[in-house]
């Protein structure tokens, strides 16, 4: 499909550019906010090129970076491509990128990792300063200038609206079916002109299926053809049906105590091999006519869609492996009836989430003895990826339920932890951690009672002798008896680790 088929707006035609060219008119220091979402509506082509312009400039001795906001992770051909030529100055709100990580860690990259609800209000507030340059991949251009989003809606609205200039990449690999499955919400405002946002069901649309564009602000428009990233999921383990099978079990206890209706409440599933897995675990489970209200569709939320399972999904962006990326684009009539992809300030909406009570599942690197969950941080000092959606969901959901498998790297680590490294969540936000071993159901319990839940169900058998032992200290000596805690032994695990290269 040629470019002309996709760029309706006659005005368009003259500033189409090579991706060199539209590069080009990013200058050095510029805020950039690009679209994507966990590796899905990146641009693929201007990146590129201005890595390329970049190392050019690098090479002759004059440096170029830049501020690089998106909506969350995105692909070697955006992250990748800038980290390796050192161009990123300043990243937010979200990364999951080798590079990127190894820049950030050896303390060359400047990273701010936000809540993804909270992005942008903070560019209308003018927290993060002014916002040049938008680079925003759509699917096509309608004859009144408005944009057909593609993969993945993030932050582009925001870009959109605040942005000073503006590059469009139009991706012709995207299916045009793409076009009515979007729903953008132009109602949001800043404090104190905010109005409740007017939506009870997961499924309902409340704007309208474009991005709005001010068209004297597009600077050039760019052509793509390629796919996103599209990563493929690991197979289910025994590890990850366990979890699942103890998450289901518990939805199952719930629903016969009455705390639960029998189709359940409306699902957010996090990132990751685990919550793919305990998707898979719920397509075969005993539920039925489920929805979803989320962030990212992953592979099995697609296939409980196909399953008739899940009756339908909200969230702001896909994340697909290539084979259900295919089956997608093959069924794209039969998904656009049952899924809206939306702005992330509102598929993250905390008023949305508390409003329709979700049940929120999110991986996590540790969690410690009293419930205080790490899902970002290695070692306490070390970053993995970024809190991402995570804390919008845990906070605001009917149900906070954390999981991980009870220990990492062949062993060595043990995630359940005295005291854990770095606090994204902390014990008021964290209802139920689920490792492989087992759930731990912390409601309405006190520190030292989730201390004793947490051990004898979610540790590793291995490491359970220390923990118990370390309580039981705490318990003798520590200066306060609500939580207590050895202050000089707390984080004496992680360091035995890095010392030793194991926790045990
Ligand atoms: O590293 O691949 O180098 O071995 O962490 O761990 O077990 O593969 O788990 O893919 O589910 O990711 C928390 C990172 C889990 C993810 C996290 C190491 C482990 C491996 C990954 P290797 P697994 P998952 C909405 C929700 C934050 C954002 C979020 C995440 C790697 O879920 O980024 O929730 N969450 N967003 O070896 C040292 C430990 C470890 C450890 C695991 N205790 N110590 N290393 N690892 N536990 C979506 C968005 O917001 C976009």
């Amino acid at each position: 499909m040629s470019l002309a088929d996709r760029v309706l707006y006659p005005d368009f035609l003259s500033r189409i550019v090579t991706a060199d060219e539209a590069a080009a008119m990013i200058p050095a220091g510029a805020h950039v906010g690009m679209s994507g979402f966990t590796g899905a509506g990146y641009p693929k082509a201007v990146p590129q090129a201005l890595a390329r312009l970049i190392q050019q400039q690098n090479t002759q001795g004059k440096p170029f970076k830049i501020g690089l906001w998106t909506g969350a992770s995105t692909a070697p051909e955006l992250d990748g491509a800038l980290a390796q030529v050192d161009g990123i100055d300043m990243r937010l709100p979200y990364q999951s990128d080798p590079t990127c990580r190894k820049q950030i860690n050896a303390g060359q990259m400047q990273y701010v990792d936000i809540h993804l609800s909270h992005v942008a209000q903070f560019v209308w507030f003018g927290f993060l300063g002014k916002l040049d340059v938008a680079v925003v991949e759509v699917a096509g251009v309608l004859p009144d200038g408005r944009l057909i989003p593609s993969s993945s809606v993030g932050n582009n609205k925001t870009w959109l609206d605040q942005a000073d200039k503006i590059i469009l990449e139009v991706n012709t690999w995207h299916n045009p079916g793409l076009e009515g499955m979007h729903d953008i919400y132009y109602g949001t405002d800043v404090p104190p002109n905010r109005r409740p946002i007017q939506m009870t069901e997961p499924h309902q649309r409340i704007g309208e299926p474009y991005l709005r564009c001010d068209p004297s602000r597009v600077i050039a428009v760019v052509k793509t053809h390629q796919p996103d990233r599209n990563s493929v999921y690991a197979a289910p383990d025994d590890t990850s049906n366990r979890i699942a099978g103890h998450i289901i079990t518990f939805l199952q206890q719930e629903v016969k105590l009455g705390r639960l209706p029998a189709d359940l409440l409306p699902l957010q599933s996090g990132v990751g091999n685990i919550a793919n897995a305990v998707l898979a675990g719920l397509n075969a489970g005993p539920f039925e006519n489920l929805t979803a209200y989320t962030e990212v569709l992953q592979d099995g939320m697609l296939d409980m869609l196909r399953s008739g399972k899940l009756a339908s999904a909200s969230a702001t962006a896909l994340s697909l492996s290539p084979a259900a990326m295919q089956d997608f684009n093959d069924r794209i009539d039969f998904y656009k009836e049952r899924i809206v992809l939306r702005p992330q300030e509102i598929s993250n909406h905390p008023e949305l989430i508390r409003r329709m009570g979700l049940i929120a599942m999110n991986g996590m690197i540790e969690a410690d003895i009293y419930g205080n969950v790490n899902s970002t941080h290695i070692m306490g000092s070390a970053i993995m990826n970024g809190i991402g959606g995570s804390g919008d969901f845990a906070r605001n959901a009917y149900l906070s339920i954390f999981m991980t498998p009870s220990l990492a790297k062949d062993g060595a680590i043990s995630c359940i932890v005295p005291m854990a490294s770095h606090v994204d969540h902390t014990e008021h936000d964290v209802q139920i951690l689920v490792t492989e071993q087992g759930l731990a159901d912390l409601r309405g319990h006190s520190p030292t009672q989730r201390a004793e839940i947490i051990i004898e169900k979610c540790a590793h058998p291995d490491f359970r002798p220390a923990l118990r032992d370390y309580l039981a200290r705490a318990r003798k000596s520590a200066l306060g008896q609500h939580t207590p805690h050895l202050l000089g032994e707390a984080l004496s695990w992680h360091q035995k680790y890095v010392e030793t290269g194991s926790m045990r």
